[in-house]
């Protein structure tokens, strides 16, 4: 991978320990989410783990605060756990239990929580980026400071609707930032094989909003850039920060890459944001061996927990297949209801 065009300066140890945290707490979900599929126990057949992204969610999102929306794309499992949300829940929601977020009927590629200001997760490339100028406006007439951001991947940069987007953040002087997550694959099709503009962020230069590229391989520098962004972004000046990673698997759990090499594989796994965040640690004594391996185990106890929490969570109830699926006060039209019967009559 080639450095980044204006990589951040090395930052500060600031937090680092509770950074390592957070993003060992994303690997860890994410690694117990590939057992409940392996299990035969979550639903649905496509799952898209965010191993070796950990920095990009847990840098960025350490500095939202309570009041900030965002859109994340199919593989935004570790920015919502990272912006608070209960793994358990997650986990329940991924298996298709109504102990989930979104009742079991979101699942891992549409789970939503207007409480933590979750818009929703897109399976649609690009298809969450349009919202956040929604809610960026909204937020620019209420007054109140809250940014909303877009996560997506490298694909949705090939996509019209993040131009379209980006023009109107700019032209409105939204609080709005689009952190594009390169993970240098779009399914089985490398960044060069899908475009020729490898300086992502000058896109978004062009439309007026402010923009940099910076490495995930160290989550402070991450952390620094989205800093920078978001103070700007909360006084209506709209950015876009393209994270460098590795996408550690394959697209979902099915795919074993036939497409990449070893050597790929190996030099992307090598630029480990986590175990790069362990050495930080050790190397400047902020904390031993013993205490992040006591973390790490308190961290796979808790993770353990949420797949027996999601295999003992009750099925959502038939009757309800349809709850919440129209606007509340809306009947449900009658072809619904009786196939609803008709289902329920048979047991
Ligand atoms: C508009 C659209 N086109 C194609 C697809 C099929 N598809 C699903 S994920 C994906 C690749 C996405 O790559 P990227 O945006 O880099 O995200 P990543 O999977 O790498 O996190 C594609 C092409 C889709 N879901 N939506
Ligand atoms: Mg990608």
């Amino acid at each position: 991978m080639t450095a980044p065009p204006n990589a951040a300066a090395p930052g500060s140890n600031t937090d680092l320990v509770e950074l390592y945290r957070g993003m060992r707490r994303v690997r860890t979900f994410e690694e117990r989410v590939g057992e409940l599929f392996v299990r035969g126990q979550s639903a649905g057949s496509m799952l898209h783990l965010s191993i070796g992204e950990e920095s990009a969610a847990v840098g960025f999102v350490s500095l939202m605060r309570d009041g900030d929306t965002f859109t994340t794309h199919h593989r935004g499992h570790g920015i919502f756990l990272a912006r608070g949300a209960d793994p358990k829940r997650m986990m329940a929601e991924i298996g298709g239990k109504e102990a989930g977020y979104c009742r079991g009927k979101g699942g891992s590629m549409h789970i939503a929580d207007m409480g933590l200001g979750h818009l929703g997760a897109n399976a649609i490339v690009g298809g969450g980026i349009p919202a956040v100028v929604g809610a960026g406006l909204a937020s620019r007439h209420d007054g109140r400071g809250a940014i909303s951001v877009a996560f997506f991947g490298d694909g949705a940069m090939q996509q019209g609707i993040l131009y379209e987007s980006m023009n109107m953040a700019a032209l409105w002087d939204l609080p709005v930032i689009f952190v594009c997550i390169n993970n240098q694959y779009g399914m089985g099709t490398r960044i060069e094989q899908a475009t020729r503009g490898r300086a992502l962020h000058e896109r978004a230069l062009a439309f007026g909003l402010n923009a940099e590229t910076v490495d995930g391989l160290d989550v402070r520098d991450v952390r620094e850039a989205a800093s920078r962004l978001i103070d700007a972004a909360r006084d209506g000046r709209p950015g876009f920060l393209a994270i460098e990673c590795y996408r550690f698997f394959g697209h979902a759990r099915m795919d074993k890459s036939p497409y990449r090499s070893e050597q790929d594989e190996q030099e992307g796994r090598a630029r480990d944001p986590v175990l790069f965040a362990r050495q930080a640690l050790l190397d400047s004594g902020q904390a031993d061996e013993a205490t992040l391996d006591a973390m790490d185990a308190g961290i796979a106890a808790e993770m353990d927990a949420t797949i027996d929490f999601a295999a003992a969570a009750a099925e959502p109830p038939l009757g309800t297949m349809f709850r919440d699926v129209y606007a509340p006060g809306e009947p449900e039209p009658e072809a619904v209801a009786t196939r609803i019967d008709r289902i329920l009559a048979r047991g």
